[in-house]
């Protein structure tokens, strides 16, 4: 066992650099065929003890392939949890894209929690007391594996592809407006490229903290008060460049622009 835990270390290691300098890797499942899903969530835990070394610490959890838009789109058919920490906030409206290697974006509504979340079997009601506000988010996916193509167990260890997210100015009470109905559309450099609604997220992005809180709980976790969750891209993800100016309309929950700069003109 300890060997075992010393390998995925350093496994947690390797991808921990690739992250950061923003370098693209082979599919860990190339050189390690035999790893298991829980394998590589012990990695990603693992990866969380790497960025906290470096005081990136977490400050939420993220939902992954919670649409069936997602799923089909990168060939994974279960929903993934990962990890948001600190350095992943943009803070602004500029995104920067150094370290970056092939970013996505996509819309998802975010939950912060007053209240610990805990256990398998919870209720809407649990999670909507446990909430302290919404905010419509735009999260910034960028795989590290060439092509953005992996299995369930690569893109697991890679923290869910988690790189970085931005939330809106406004927060929301959670019973503003009925969330599966949001309708949201995405435009790039004022073209529309995507649009969806809420309920592509599981039905209702409240059963995203459901579902998430489960496998948590089978994990020995849980979700934490003052945490951020972001519950799952509602249409799939668009590729993002140099210059490109994003904005995301969330009907009654406002919008969110930005633009993505590789910094080289400032
Ligand atoms: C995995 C992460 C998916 C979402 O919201 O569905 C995700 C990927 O597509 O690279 O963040
Ligand atoms: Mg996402």
């Amino acid at each position: 066992m300890e060997t075992k835990t010393q390998s995925l270390k350093q496994i947690a290691e390797n991808i921990d650099f690739h992250q950061t300098k923003g370098i693209e890797m082979d599919k860990l499942t190339i050189a390690y065929p035999n790893l298991s899903v829980r394998d590589a969530y012990e990695i990603q835990e693992l990866w969380e003890q790497c960025a906290k070394k470096r005081e990136d610490n977490k400050i939420g959890w993220k939902m992954g392939l919670t649409s069936i838009a997602k799923q089909k789109s990168v060939g994974v058919n279960e929903p993934i949890y990962g990890r948001l920490t600190n350095s992943m906030e943009v803070k602004g409206n500029t995104l920067s894209l150094k370290g970056l290697i092939h970013p996505r974006v996509e819309p998802e509504v975010a939950f912060v929690m007053k209240k610990d979340l805990k256990g398998k079997n919870l209720t809407p009601r649990d999670v909507w007391s446990a909430t302290e506000f919404i905010m419509p988010a735009v999260e910034v996916i960028d795989s590290r594996y060439k092509n953005f193509s992996f299995t369930l167990v690569d893109v697991v260890a890679d923290n869910a592809s988690s790189s970085r997210f931005i939330l809106s100015n406004q927060a929301f009470s959670p019973f503003h407006s009925p969330m599966d109905s949001l309708e949201v559309s995405m435009y790039r450099n004022g073209e529309k490229v995507q649009s969806g609604l809420g309920s592509a997220v599981l039905g209702h992005p409240v059963k995203s903290i459901i579902k998430l809180a489960e496998m948590l709980d089978r994990d020995g976790l849980g979700i934490e008060a003052g945490m951020v969750v972001l519950t799952g891209g509602m249409t799939e993800a668009i590729n993002i460049y140099d210059g490109d100016t994003v904005k995301v309309e969330f009907g009654p929950l406002g919008s969110i622009s930005f633009n993505a700069s590789n910094g080289k003109d400032e």
